[in-house]
């Protein structure tokens, strides 16, 4: 087939403006990117083809400014735009924007996107093609008499949630009807303020969950895959921290039916390109649809070490028109892949923002070991965006095999100037829980796993004396460019003393 894209412009930054370039590269695609007074000298800019000065640091200047974007989409005649994950990527406007402007938006139509970015029509969507979805309300609802008679009838405790949050925002618990009355008023004034109108839905309360995903592409032509899954359980405040596939809990029969079901999912809102159905597990192995994430997501590096496939390749040809070149029974989970999220922020002080120069950097490397990394000796790691700096990828054999590799990458890994997640993961790949798959969306909390590091890595906390202090974090924080942030589905992800934001 004659290919529609011939060059891509990357509306991001960091590594996976890097991951895409990469990609790009190989396909022989030109790839053009885009950076902020605050990019100047990231190794984005000079690894792409071309590059050009989008705005100010501020994101919402910048890696956020849709007209200036496509300004340069135009100016550099580019096919395609690829929003990597954040920013634009789940902007159901900015894909229309590229469909008026016929440029090639790499992820689902704009249609797919609204239906996605609403909790509750998706749910609805979802209950008529039998995807299993939380007991609760089957509307939104507008009238707290009937919150009531829902809650009563799926029993207490419950969630009242907002059809526009995501990533925990938007989200209260009621544990009786005095809370649910009091709470609901609450949550109905904080909606209408944040999305302009109060669209609340109920739903059971399920305690104790794992969060485990399915990675799934479909092209134009109606094909559906699912990658298997991923179980995203270890997570701080909606921030996911470790992922890994296969989910321990997951058994062939179980992944079949649930990988089914996912397809179902996103057939029902006529998805295309990457995409991922999100369930929550309860303790009894039953599994609920929460939402489908309309982009490719931070995490996607674990499904391509266990399945051979190259997730940004594919969405690029997909987007080209292409149909997804093999079969459901060519897949084969291969082995086991875990990722750790090395963010700049100091886990030994409640995770607050570590910013400023790398001197110096050794990055780890050997069999089965994976980084994607905007990190250099010299560079600078900024405080205008999220704080994720490298994802550190194993790949081995079975679980045991890829945690031991986990283990020994960071003791390798050297990041000189600033404090990371680093050590906390070193304590987790020997715990005792992590290490018989005993996860739930509270591990952290549950098993005392900060304290456990303290205690363990009292003497070996590097403690860069740079964090952004706390009277700095907060101006920094209620700064008009984050409030904005805070309320739109992309931006910055760093939510220190804040509430939380998407993931
Ligand atoms: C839930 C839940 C328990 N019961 N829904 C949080 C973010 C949003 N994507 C969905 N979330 C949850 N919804 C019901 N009915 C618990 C969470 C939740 C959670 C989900 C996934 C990963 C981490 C989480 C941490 C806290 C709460």
């Amino acid at each position: 087939m004659t290919s529609k894209i011939s060059s891509i412009l990357i509306a991001n930054r960091g590594e996976i403006a890097l991951r895409i370039i990469r990609a790009c590269r190989e396909l022989g695609l030109k790839s053009v990117a885009i950076y902020s007074d605050e990019d100047t000298r990231s190794i984005h800019v000079k690894r792409a083809d071309s590059a050009y000065h989008v705005g100010p640091a501020a994101p919402a200047q910048s890696y956020l400014n849709m007209n200036k974007i496509m300004e340069i989409a135009i100016a550099a005649g580019v096919d395609a735009i690829h929003p990597g994950y954040g920013f634009l990527s789940e902007n159901e406007t900015f894909a229309q924007l590229c469909e008026k402007n016929n440029i090639i938006f790499i992820g689902p139509k704009s249609l797919a996107m609204d239906l996605t970015g609403d909790k509750m029509k998706c749910k609805e969507l979802m209950k008529k093609a039998e995807v299993p979805t939380v007991p609760g309300s089957d509307g939104v609802i507008e009238d707290v008499e009937l919150a009531a008679e829902i809650a009563r009838e799926a029993g207490y405790p419950v969630l009242l949630k907002s059809a526009f949050g995501g990533g925990g925002r938007g989200i209260r618990l009621a544990r009786d009807e005095n809370e649910l009355r009091q709470e609901f008023e609450m949550a109905s004034a904080e909606s209408k303020a944040a999305f302009g109108k109060a669209a609340l839905f109920v739903e059971k309360f399920l305690e104790r969950i794992r969060h485990v995903e399915f990675q799934l592409v479909r092209d134009s032509h109606g094909n559906t895959r699912h990658l298997f899954e991923r179980e995203c359980s270890i997570q701080r405040r909606h921030q996911k921290l470790i992922e890994m596939s296969p989910s321990p809990i997951m058994t062939v029969d179980k992944r079949n039916e649930i990988g089914e079901i996912a397809k179902r999912a996103v057939d029902a809102v006529d998805y295309l390109n990457a995409g991922t159905a999100e369930f929550l597990c309860d303790p009894q192995g039953n599994f609920y649809f929460i939402e489908i994430n309309s982009r490719l997501q931070v995490e996607h590096p674990v499904t391509e070490l266990i399945t051979g496939i190259d997730l940004v390749k594919l969405q690029i040809s997909i987007a080209n028109g292409e149909a997804i070149p093999f079969k459901q029974e060519d897949l084969k989970l291969n082995g086991s892949a875990i990722e750790c999220r090395i963010n700049a922020e100091d886990p030994f002080y409640e995770f607050a923002p570590s910013v400023g120069k790398v001197p110096n950097c050794n990055l780890p490397y050997g069999p089965g070991i994976r980084v994607d990394t905007y990190l250099y000796p010299g560079c600078t790691v900024s405080g205008f965006y999220d704080s994720l700096t490298a994802k550190l990828i194993s790949w081995g054999s079975d679980f045991d095999e890829s945690r031991r590799r986990m283990r020994n990458a960071l003791d390798e890994f050297v990041i000189e100037g600033i404090n990371t997640t680093i050590p906390l993961y070193k304590t987790i790949m020997n715990e005792d829980h992590f290490i018989k798959g005993e996860l739930s969306t509270d591990y952290l909390d549950r098993y005392s796993i900060i304290e456990k590091m303290k205690t363990e890595l009292k003497d070996k906390n590097s403690n860069f004396q740079n964090r952004i202090l706390p009277a700095v974090a907060t101006a920094l924080l209620q700064s008009e460019y984050i409030k904005k942030n805070a309320h739109s589905r992309q931006g910055s992800q760093n939510n220190w003393r804040f509430g939380g934001m998407t993931n």
